[in-house]
């Protein structure tokens, strides 16, 4: 995680009047000591930096801010360097407490709108002073999202995590590649398409398009092949692929026919680490081993394509998760938008690889599923999962690797 550059990591700013909880705030979303708290205001003087990976949006800066509403020379110093933060920052918290909204937070508010940046309103300390529902529809209205929570409790934390995976900059989920960092220029990825009558007629399907492309601009080479010609593929190279693609149904068969020294993995988990959160759904997918009998099992598609013959959601991995866990599970699918809001039924959501939707929806979903304390997967993940086949399928990617065998211990 410390690997990401400074610069790549979205810059969160929290601003408000001395003693609202910015520090306090920062430690309960981080949950840890990052920032001094305590009763005296204008304890923070310096703004304070935090790097870390914050579910679900990814690597994130916050920056602790020192309150700015006093005057005076130590005031007016105090402010500058708040200023400065102010004009670096990609989104901004603007902390409060209920009943003391006034011209200062205005203020505060019309320059990160003039520079373009979101701004979620934080009313914090709820615990003690509850937010009044006049005072929240006022508020509701000047900025980008409106949160009431407790730094002391830690109530609607996670609701600042949403807010804030809903307001951030659309170019921050932007900015990964789908194979081609997998992938050196010049190096060879064999993409396994198995064409049987699920395949679509004359084309392929997005995420292997998006592959071959992704692998152009990385100005690597791409040999696509059927299954049954893969061993005759992998005999006519002169050098051994730097990995091979494979669609998840095809996975057994692959994985005999590639030699153990080359990686391995299928177009589905590939969509996993680029449309939502890898790691998090490596750990989900440990959930399998705990299904009994009855469980019920959520099947969730991003694209309303209409279900044809063996369709993998509907019939394979269904089949292949009672085959494994050897449980009458009961399964549920839903399509498009139609993602339950109530997810304590479950316990599990096999998602589809989200390759028609984008990923701040997947990211929000995942969150989603997190706050309900249900475990999320995907399709080539249980599907490697349940034909034995799941660490040879993650050796791409050592951080999810490493996350599963860290879960596993
Ligand atoms: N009851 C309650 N008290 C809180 C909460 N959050 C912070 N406090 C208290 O408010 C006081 C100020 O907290 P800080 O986190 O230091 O506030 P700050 O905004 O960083 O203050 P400065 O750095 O001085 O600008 C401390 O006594 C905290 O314990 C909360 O959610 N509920
Ligand atoms: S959105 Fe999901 S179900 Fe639809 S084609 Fe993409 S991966 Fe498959
Ligand atoms: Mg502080």
């Amino acid at each position: 995680m410390q690997a990401t550059p400074r610069a790549l990591r979205l810059h969160i700013g929290l601003f408000g009047r001395r003693n609202v909880g910015k520090s306090s705030l920062l430690n309960a979303i981080t949950r840890q000591q990052v920032s001094i708290v305590s009763a005296v205001a204008g304890t923070t003087t310096d703004p304070v930096e935090k790097p870390m990976e914050l579910l679900p949006l990814g690597p994130v800066l916050f920056v602790d801010t020192a309150g700015v509403d006093d005057e005076g020379a130590l005031g007016a110093l105090r402010l500058e360097r708040t200023r400065a933060v102010l004009g670096r920052v990609d989104l901004g918290v603007v902390v409060t407490e209920a009943g003391a909204w006034g011209g200062f937070e205005d203020g505060l508010v019309a320059e990160l709108d003039r520079r373009r940046v979101p701004v979620v309103i934080a009313v914090n300390k709820t615990d003690a002073r509850p937010l009044p529902d006049d005072e929240r529809d006022r508020l509701q209205q000047r900025a980008g999202a409106l949160v009431a929570l407790s730094a002391l409790t830690g109530e609607g934390v996670g609701d600042l995590r949403e807010a804030l995976l809903r307001l951030a900059p659309a170019d921050h989920f932007d900015s990964r590649r789908v194979v081609s960092d997998l992938v050196p220029p010049g190096g060879i990825a064999v993409l396994v398409v198995p064409i049987d009558k699920e395949a679509p007629k004359g084309r392929l399907i997005l995420p292997q398009v998006m592959v071959i492309r992704d692998l152009l601009d990385g100005e690597s080479l791409a040999l696509v092949t059927q299954d049954r010609e893969l061993a005759r593929a992998l005999a006519s190279l002169s050098r051994p692929p730097a990995l091979v693609v494979t669609d998840s149904q095809a996975f057994l068969k692959v994985a005999a026919d590639v030699p153990p020294g080359v990686p391995m993995t299928s177009f589905s988990i590939l969509m996993a680490r680029f449309q939502g959160d890898l790691a998090e759904q490596v750990r989900g997918t440990l959930a399998i081993e705990r299904l009994v009998p009855e469980d019920r099992v959520l099947i969730a598609e991003t694209c309303t394509h209409h279900p044809i013959g063996d369709d993998i959601g509907r019939v394979k991995i269904p089949r292949w998760l009672r085959q494994y866990t050897g449980a009458s599970l009961q399964f549920t699918h839903v399509q498009g938008r139609d993602f339950p809001a109530d997810l304590s039924p479950y316990r599990l959501v096999v998602h589809c690889g989200n390759c028609t939707g984008n990923r701040r929806e997947m990211l929000s979903r995942i969150h989603r599923c997190r706050e309900a304390g249900v475990p999320i997967t995907n399709y080539g993940l249980t599907i490697a999962y349940s034909l034995g086949i799941f660490e040879r399928a993650l050796v791409p990617f050592p951080s999810a690797l490493e996350a599963y065998r860290a879960a596993r211990a």
